[in-house]
């Protein structure tokens, strides 16, 4: 077994020993009641789950491990002379659940090279789609059409007992992420690059690597992929892209079938695409205002036309958090560093300071502060990616570092099927009548 695997199913025994006591002692134990607002609205707030590798706080944001993203910044390995962490080191501690050391990022890197082949039947496949196929649709069908690649698939088809589940789980994980840049790169440069591809650099890192293969061989760009990547990872479990990916893999489909799954949730508006959606509405409001950078009054009447027309301001609002989304900020420190002085970028800075005001003044929206979306597309923007429909691709490819992660716990923990219990309206208005027992529906 390598050694990463090895760590990995020593630190899951461990866990796995300390949730049958957790179990026994305190099974009982009730966490939350569940409202019937909750019940119809979303199950915001209903704590339904586990999922080890990170937890969010509806003030402070997330926490890998515990972990801030201003500290992993700090912590996380880099490369030499770079100022971003690594998306490897944050695999590493999501997975494990301790920082690693720079062999153990190297490591992590190289694994990942070596896994990163693509049969070419994925490719033919994206070549039968018609160009204008969305990126998103596209990057789900890949996924599917390399799915005949699944060591589960194939374990669990000549027959293997439960407790080596996770052990086929880990290493589709690991194929998948290391082969997911080389599936983005191929439908960016086939839909926007007149179907010119690049091959891969052995010598740079994961994230690097795509930059280099999509086409951006500026080092800014490199080190905003290595930031970009590691700020999208994981929002802990309930969010729609990872709780799908654990929903699905919880029948025990494959990690490709199970990831896909949860990337066709993140193509949603409401969640993943939004980043596309943020760079269409300010395109659209400079359109109409003629260009340049407009004043807090402009935006000001143009969120209130978007919000008279029923729409939502996208990159606004989230379901869990109450304060600006960190993943924000630290992307707003990057365009500090790096081009303070780009119009977009100023622009969103210029829409931080007008939406919020106006959406507490509403009253509707829970969160008024930006989310991650509200300022990952200008940043790509700057540097020459502008095909906005490609963004939530690179969101997909980032997401895969935190449920996979979570994927080979769920197996290595042997959490079960899942499957919430679901009312009809008749049974709850019984339910208030208290006219329940004895009943059917
Ligand atoms: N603009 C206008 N109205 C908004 C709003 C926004 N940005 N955010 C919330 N609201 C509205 C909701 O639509 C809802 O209205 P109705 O009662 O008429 O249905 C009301 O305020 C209450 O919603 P909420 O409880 O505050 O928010 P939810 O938990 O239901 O939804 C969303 C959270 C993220 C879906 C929501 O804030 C939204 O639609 N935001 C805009 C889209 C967006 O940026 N999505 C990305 C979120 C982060 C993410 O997942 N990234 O991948």
């Amino acid at each position: 077994m390598g050694y990463l695997k090895d760590t990995f199913y020593k630190k899951s025994e461990e866990l796995a020993a300390e949730i049958r006591g957790i179990l026994k002692e305190y099974g009982d134990k009730q966490v939350d009641k569940v409202h019937i607002s909750q019940i119809y609205q979303g199950m915001r707030g209903v704590t339904g789950l586990v999922s080890e590798t990170s937890l969010l706080d509806p003030i402070n944001g997330i926490r890998f491990r515990g972990y801030s993203i201003p500290e992993l910044k700090e912590k996380l390995p880099k490369i030499p002379g770079g100022s971003e962490p690594l998306p490897e080191g944050l695999f590493y501690l999501m997975l494990i659940g301790e920082l690693p050391t720079e062999e153990d990022v190297q490591h992590i890197s190289n694994t990942w090279g070596r896994r990163s082949q693509i049969p070419r039947h994925v490719f033919n496949t994206i070549d039968k789609l018609p160009v204008e196929t969305h990126p998103m649709t596209q990057f789900s069908i890949g996924i599917m059409a390399m799915q005949t690649e699944s060591v589960f698939a194939k374990a669990y088809a000549r027959g293997i007992s439960k407790q080596d589940y996770w052990d086929y789980t880990y290493e589709d994980a690991m194929n998948l992420i290391a082969r997911l840049p080389r599936l983005a790169a191929y439908i960016y440069r086939r839909k926007y690059k007149n179907n010119t591809h690049i091959e891969p650099d052995p010598g740079l890192d994961w994230a690097g690597n795509f930059a280099h293969m999509l086409g951006f061989e500026e080092e800014d760009f490199k080190a905003l992929m290595r930031l970009y990547m590691t700020i999208h990872a994981d929002h802990e479990g309930g969010n729609v892209s990872a709780h799908t990916t654990h929903l699905v893999g919880s029948a025990l489909s494959d990690p490709y079938l199970a990831f896909a799954a949860g990337m066709n949730g993140l193509a949603g508006p409401l969640h993943g695409l939004a980043n596309q959606e943020v760079i269409k509405w300010i395109d659209q409001m400079r359109e109409e205002l003629g260009g340049g950078l407009p004043s807090k009054d402009e935006i000001e009447k143009y969120v209130r036309k978007t919000l008279d027309d029923g729409k939502v301001i996208p990159g606004y609002g989230h379901a869990v958090l109450r304060k600006t989304d960190p993943r924000f900020t630290a992307q707003m420190e990057f365009a500090k560093a790096h081009l303070p002085n780009d119009e977009l970028v100023n622009i969103v800075w210029r829409v931080y300071e007008v939406v919020p005001g106006i959406l507490k003044e509403l009253g509707k929206a829970k969160n008024p502060w930006p989310n991650v979306d509200a300022h990952s597309g200008s940043l790509l923007v700057h540097y020459g990616l502008i095909e906005y429909e490609f963004y939530t691709v690179l969101f997909g490819v980032a997401r895969s570092l935190g449920v996979l992660a979570s994927l080979c716990w769920d197996r290595a923990l042997g959490l079960p099927l899942e499957r919430p219990k679901s009312v009809t309206t008749q049974w709850v208005k019984k339910f208030i009548k208290g006219e329940l027992e004895n009943y059917e529906d």
